[in-house]
């Protein structure tokens, strides 16, 4: 808990450090009601620096200071200042050798930062500042030292010990205690630093890199989960492959550590070879982890791996780049999941997430550039857009520079900056300089906040048999207020003739036709491109494969896209064909239910897509994803004033006038793929995901029926699945059905089986708090009580109250307000456990501008209501002063 008002940090106020560390020694001694830490920090004066000897200013908080040494002499406390987050020395040598002995409590840390118990386990999260809640130091990431770290700790609970790097040696201690000591030679911010005790067994296996070393890879998990770790393994091997093969990346320690630990703020931390995972994120079988499930394993896996190129080999300068590593990370391992599954398929889910919570982010009061120029807590920007659009800003220099220019880039940028703590621009510098490129322009992408809109209109001129198509660039204001300058918006296109042929682009000013597909880079707020030698009139398939984070706006007809749903040569544009008109049919569906009219849906929806469902020639993954209709969560983005109610019953209606329209089709797809499902054991591959993925939204329209034989079916499913698949998605019908009896047998029994597995009983409280049906936060209350549930545990937190928030729109947004205060309520409490939790539980108040006026009202009392609770975390005070702003 802070002690005075937070401070807002600005990226123009950074300055390089004064003080330097080569080398540090850490010795922990792990108790069961304290910790001792041990450092001996061989330090320098920054030569970058000018002359002096300015104070030297040690980050610490949490700390109980026990003695500290400037060169081996003890200083008294005349001789160092002391405050809540620093202990300030006086050097006066060039180099010296600082040592501290603290005391810290990680038995009691309940905030999952710096050194903690996660059940009976040791483990620590430094990232982004919690290496200062374990000892003095110069916590800030172009700080960057080799670590040697022993681990002293009693032999019986804790007989592994691990760290960063290979390890040294090791041996008994006195009373029953033994240790380790660990070696890292890269040089590493104190960030990347990790500690692990425990009583753990591991899955062992090896890696052959591309210049032959061996190198041993472990999976360490608690002795219940030693069989949930094969699918995690394939995918370490399958990333280090990649790796090799895509960037040229070779691993380089003798050994590659992952633990899983059940409390963890976030996925998982890629420290530098001993990555710290959320044991959701490496935990799968086919009995206890659905597909999806399986997928995010094999991504976040994928991710922390490819850190080690992006992020720990190079890192960065300060927190203001952690799209530096994070952006080029997620883009890195979106490529891998694209060529381990269905490219299409993946691109439609990044893209429809990006969509829904990005946008909502970006058009909300947190709203702030890729590289933001300021912040109060670091932790609070963690986000979508340092993320998910920070991976589409690397996306579009690759869609820019083509994979072989981007490859160059990339080369260069590890070549020049491996050791180093670096910024945006000198990865933009790199890929300016390995490609005679200037980009210039292109930059703004990092320093502007807000989703550009992109409107196009066209031009045909039959006469003179050009096509003129002219693209308007705008961005909303953000709370910034910053001046908004045109973007490089690349946009992929073709052109498609009345038989949905593609036809050959050759601009007005070029000599031939180039291609039938190809990028062009809107650079000026209005622009207009001319094709020349156009025949007949064409359809324009825009923005393919979504080349560009941003909001295209064509005055397409209904007709229009059900075309392009046929017959789009990109097969992400039918996919969003497909959405477009969805949301066409559902506007207006919204529409008439708020005048009060009778519900009457457009049936061109209804016809395209049994075209799609009974087209064999489809990927079974992409009918599924056709199948699915935009989300409430995405409706509400795209409305100027979200109707919750409006849009809930809309769609509701239009799912159960597809499912009783195609009720045939449905019901032959879904018996098709159970009947392979029966006959085939669990395969974790895209084929499998593919048939399992539409056979269970084949049932969940089907169940809409409510007719006996469906009801059967569902049941059968959930008794007779070998697998979390399709034993869950039966579940989550049940769940949703008015068939109480049922339901009620399907939870008990669903419960009782798995109680001890925490993993999937959080898929059991999701599913719940997911739900539609009257009654909602009722059920959450009831839920908090049950035995398997904690606010201890971030995982639990997200499987009930951010299910329910999140997800539950119709119940969260009740209009008495009582979901608000519900959520406001736990916010309060989790402000003191767990500060990093309670601000992301925060997000849905957050976006109180996009409803009703009494709404609002209610939604900004709850937040006034947190603001004056009592001492607010920094993470929290920031989230509600923003949004109270
Ligand atoms: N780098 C970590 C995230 C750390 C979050 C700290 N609050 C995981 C990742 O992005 O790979
Ligand atoms: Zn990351």
């Amino acid at each position: 808990m802070r002690t005075e008002q937070p401070q807002m940090i600005h990226l123009k106020d950074y300055q390089a450090p004064d003080y330097l560390i080569d080398e540090t020694h850490l010795t922990f001694e792990l108790f069961e009601d304290h910790t001792l830490v041990h450092a001996q920090l061989v330090m320098r004066r920054n030569p970058a620096r000018g002359e002096g000897f300015p104070a030297l200013a040690l980050d610490g908080q949490q700390l109980e200071l026990l003695s500290v040494k400037l060169d081996d002499v003890d200083l008294t406390s005349a001789d160092y200042e002391l405050t809540d987050s620093h202990l300030t020395l006086h050097p006066s040598a060039e180099q010296f050798v600082v040592d501290t002995s603290v005391k810290i409590h990680p038995e009691s840390n309940t905030a999952l930062e710096g050194l903690y118990k996660s059940g009976s386990m040791f483990c620590t999260q430094c990232e982004a500042e919690g290496f200062r809640k374990i000892t003095y130091y110069l916590d800030r990431p172009d700080v960057m030292s080799t670590f040697t770290t022993t681990v002293v700790a009693e032999q019986h609970r804790y007989p592994i010990l691990l760290s960063n790097g290979n390890p040294l040696a090791s041996g008994p201690d006195d009373d029953g205690r033994h240790w380790a000591t660990w070696e890292d030679p890269f040089k590493k911010p104190a960030y990347l630093f990790a500690l692990v005790a425990g009583d753990l067994w591991c899955v062992e296996d090896t890696f052959t890199t591309m210049t032959e070393r061996t190198v041993a890879l472990r999976i360490y998990v608690e002795p219940e989960n030693i069989d949930k770790c094969q699918h995690a393994m394939n995918s370490l091997k399958k990333s280090m492959r990649w790796d090799e093969e895509t960037y040229g990346r070779e691993y380089d320690l003798d050994i590659f550590m992952i633990v899983a630990v059940n409390d963890f703020n976030m996925g998982a931390m890629e420290n530098k070879g001993l990555n710290i995972f959320n044991s959701s994120a490496v935990l799968a079988r086919a009995e206890t982890a659905t597909d999806a499930a399986h997928q995010r394993v094999e991504a976040i896996v994928a991710h922390e791996y490819f850190h080690n190129w992006s992020g720990n080999r190079v890192t960065c300068r300060d927190w203001f780049q952690l799209s530096l590593k994070e952006g080029f990370t997620v883009f890195r391992d979106s490529q891998f999941s694209a060529d381990m599954n269905s490219r299409v398929v993946k691109r439609i889910q990044d893209v429809a997430f990006l969509r829904t919570h990005q946008f909502a982010e970006d058009a909300g009061p947190m709203a702030h550039a890729v590289r933001p120029e300021s912040f109060i807590e670091i932790s609070n920007f963690y986000t979508l857009t340092v993320y998910e659009k920070g991976s589409e800003v690397v996306r579009m220099l690759h869609t820019l520079l083509g994979a072989e220019g981007f490859r160059k880039g990339s080369d260069l940028y590890f070549e020049r900056h491996d050791g180093q703590a670096v910024t945006c621009d000198d990865f933009i510098k790199a890929m300016e300089d390995a490609n005679g490129a200037d980009l210039t322009q292109f930059k703004r992408w990092y320093s502007q906040a807000g989703t550009p809109r992109l409107a196009v209109s066209e031009h045909y001129d039959a006469e003179q048999k050009t096509y003129c198509l002219t693209f308007t660039q705008s961005c909303p204001q953000t709370p910034d207020k910053l001046e908004k300058l045109p973007f490089v918006i690349p946009v992929e296109l073709g052109l498609l003739n009345a038989q949905g042929a593609e036809l050959p682009l050759q601009l007005a000013d070029e000599s031939a036709a180039v291609d039938t597909c190809r990028v062009l880079s809107v650079t000026e707020a209005e622009q207009t491109f001319t094709f020349v030698g156009i025949t007949e009139k064409p359809l324009p398939s825009l923005l393919r494969g979504f080349s560009a984070p941003v909001k295209l706006q064509f005055a397409y007809s209904s007709d229009q896209l059900v075309f392009l749903m046929q017959h789009d040569t990109d097969g992400f544009n039918r996919w969003d064909a497909g959405q477009q008109l969805s949301v066409q049919v559902l506007q207006a569906l919204i529409g008439q239910y708020q005048r009060g009219e009778t519900l009457v849906m457009d049936l061109r929806l209804v016809e395209a897509l049994r075209s799609v469902l009974t087209n064999p020639e489809l990927d079974q993954a992409m009918v599924a994803e056709m199948l699915s209709l935009p989300s409430e969560a995405y409706l509400t983005e795209i409305s100027e004033v979200a109707d919750v109610d409006a849009i809930h019953a809309a769609r509701e209606f239009a799912r159960q006038q597809l499912a009783d329209s195609l009720y045939d089709e449905l019901l032959a797809r879904y018996k098709a793929n159970r009947d392979v499902s029966k006959a085939t054991p669990y395969v974790a591959e895209d084929e499998h995901f593919a048939r399992r993925g539409l056979q269970n939204i084949a049932l969940s329209y089907l169940s809409l029926s409510a007719k006996p034989e469906v009801v059967a079916a569902t049941l059968e499913q959930f008794d007779h699945s070998d697998n979390m698949t399709e034993r869950l998605n039966a579940l989550a019908i049940l769940v949703n059905s008015p068939f109480e009896a049922e339901k009620a047998q399907a939870l008990a029994s669903f419960a009782e089986h798995f109680k001890d597995n925490p993993l999937v009983m959080d898929q059991w409280f999701s599913v719940q708090a997911a739900s539609p049906l009257p009654g909602g936060l009722q059920r959450v209350q009831q839920l908090m009580e049950h035995p398997a549930f904690t606010l201890k545990n971030p995982n639990k937190v997200r499987a009930l109250i951010g299910a329910f928030a999140g997800q539950n729109l119709v119940n969260f947004h009740a209009a008495d307000g009582s979901g608000y205060r519900f959520l406001a309520d736990l916010v309060i409490v989790l402000n003191r456990l767990n500060p990093q939790i309670a601000s992301r539980q925060l997000a849905p108040l957050t976006r109180w501008r996009k409803y009703d006026s009494a709404r609002q009202a209610l939604m900004k009392a709850e937040l006034e209501r947190i603001r004056n609770s009592g001492e607010l975390s920094s993470d929290v005070f920031e989230v509600v002063s923003k949004s109270l702003a």
